[in-house]
């Protein structure tokens, strides 16, 4: 075991990202890309057409709608569905989640997380919920499903509508069932953190013809095509630079996985026995696109907290990131909104734990190791690197 950094250790030369977009053959790219700049048509084109033919071929839904990126998916389908009043979501999140509803003048309810799926709770959205409650709006959180049939039982006894943020989950599976079919609407990001990239983008499926040709105006400014708008849309538009970046990286997705899924065996293999490191539950009937790899590091059994474990893996050239901190119950700015104003227990105890290790499509075996023997070192000699951390700050 090579000695850390933090401890005197040598610095590594090369640094481990905490993500990094794993990209098609550039000369193919490059050769379609030339037939772009010769239509010169640069956005809403064949590409475009062909990004969603695929998606929807590959999530076997009838319908996905290319935006140009997963937040403007989101404020649109909230608004388009109908939302009002209040809507359901779970704190531990990125913020584009509440956003779309802030956006939309909706009254977010916050829920409480499982702390082994870290998925939004149907038993405590349940105990939350009351009469002016509209919609919820479960995510797909690091991939991995939420409990559809936990949600489908609320959603049925208090009629409610459900859209959902599958930023992380283009490719999840719940048995035979694609991540995009459960909800009225599922939003995909093709960011460049994400599994299947098209630099920025964002994939909507649903069942819902009529959505779809909504959201279609909706991404041009609401112009049906004769400029008297039917509401206020935004300009959400996918370029068909950004369309054939995604229809290639597409190609790759199941490949993607396989590889991720190798990775997260490789990792939870390495780091099996580590005192105080937990891994996300993922449910045996669903595969997850694993878009992130979330440990959790109880700090009384393993020496260390998320935190200082982040700082010492830094100083070995790892990156990692405390996905999702702060949840949205203690963002500064939206912290004393109404529905926000409640207590999250499990939020909060996966939100001190939580740590994502460097996870991409392209990392080799040798890679993932490192990381283990850097958590195990680490680990080994928790009290002295916490004294070294603590004589840097
Ligand atoms: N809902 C959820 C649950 C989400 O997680 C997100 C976005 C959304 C909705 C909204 O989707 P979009 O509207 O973005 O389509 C990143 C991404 O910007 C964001 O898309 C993502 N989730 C979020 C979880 O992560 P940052 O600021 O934390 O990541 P950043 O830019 O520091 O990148 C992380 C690492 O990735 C870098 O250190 C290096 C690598 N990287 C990044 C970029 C941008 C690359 O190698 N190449 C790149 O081009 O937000």
């Amino acid at each position: 075991m090579s000695r850390p950094a933090i401890l005197g250790g040598a610095v590594p030369q090369t640094v481990l990202p905490i993500s990094q977009p794993t990209l098609p053959d550039y000369d193919r790219y490059a050769s379609a890309l030339s037939e772009i700049f010769e239509s010169r048509q640069l956005t809403n084109d064949r590409w475009v057409a062909r990004l969603e033919e695929t998606a929807a071929g590959y999530l076997g839904v009838p319908e996905v709608v290319a935006l140009g990126n997963a937040t403007s998916g989101l404020i649109l389908v909230a608004k388009l569905l109908g939302l009002s009043g209040k809507v359901m979501l779970p704190s531990f999140t990125f913020p584009a989640t509440l956003h779309a509803l802030l956006w939309n003048g909706i009254e977010p309810v916050l829920v409480d997380c499982d702390p082994e799926s870290f998925n939004i709770d149907p038993i405590d959205a349940a105990r939350r919920w009351s009469p002016g409650v509209s919609g919820i709006f479960p995510v797909y959180i690091f991939g991995n499903a939420p409990d559809w049939d936990g949600i489908e039982q609320l959603r049925s006894s208090r009629g409610l509508k459900a859209l959902s943020d599958a930023a992380h989950a283009l490719g999840t599976r719940v048995g035979d069932k694609m991540a995009g079919s459960f909800a009225e609407a599922e939003v995909f990001s093709l960011a460049p953190t994400k599994v299947t990239v098209s630099g920025e983008g964002g994939l909507v499926a649903t069942r819902d013809a009529s959505l779809a040709r909504e959201l279609r105006i909706a991404r041009n400014y609401g112009n049906p095509g004769d400029y008297d708008c039917l509401f206020a849309g935004l300009n959400a538009r996918q370029s068909e630079l950004h369309a054939l970046l995604g229809v290639f990286s597409l190609e790759q997705t199941e490949t993607h996985i396989a590889r991720r899924d190798a990775i997260v065996r490789r990792y939870r293999s390495g780091l099996a026995g580590v005192p105080g490191v937990r891994f996300q539950r993922i449910a045996e009937n669903c595969r997850s696109t694993h878009n992130y790899f979330a440990v959790r590091i109880e700090a009384l059994a393993f020496g260390l907290t998320n935190a200082e474990l982040r700082s010492a893996l830094e100083a070995d050239q790892i990156r990692t990131k405390i996905y999702f901190y702060p949840p949205l119950h203690r963002q500064s700015r939206f912290r004393h909104l109404p529905g926000l104003e409640g207590s999250y227990p499990n939020t909060d105890r996966v939100c001190a734990e939580v740590l994502c290790l460097p996870l991409y499509s392209h990392m080799r075996d040798g890679e993932v190791d490192r990381v283990v023997e850097a958590v195990r070192s680490l680990q080994s000699e928790a009290p002295q690197v916490r004294a070294a951390l603590k004589g840097k700050s």
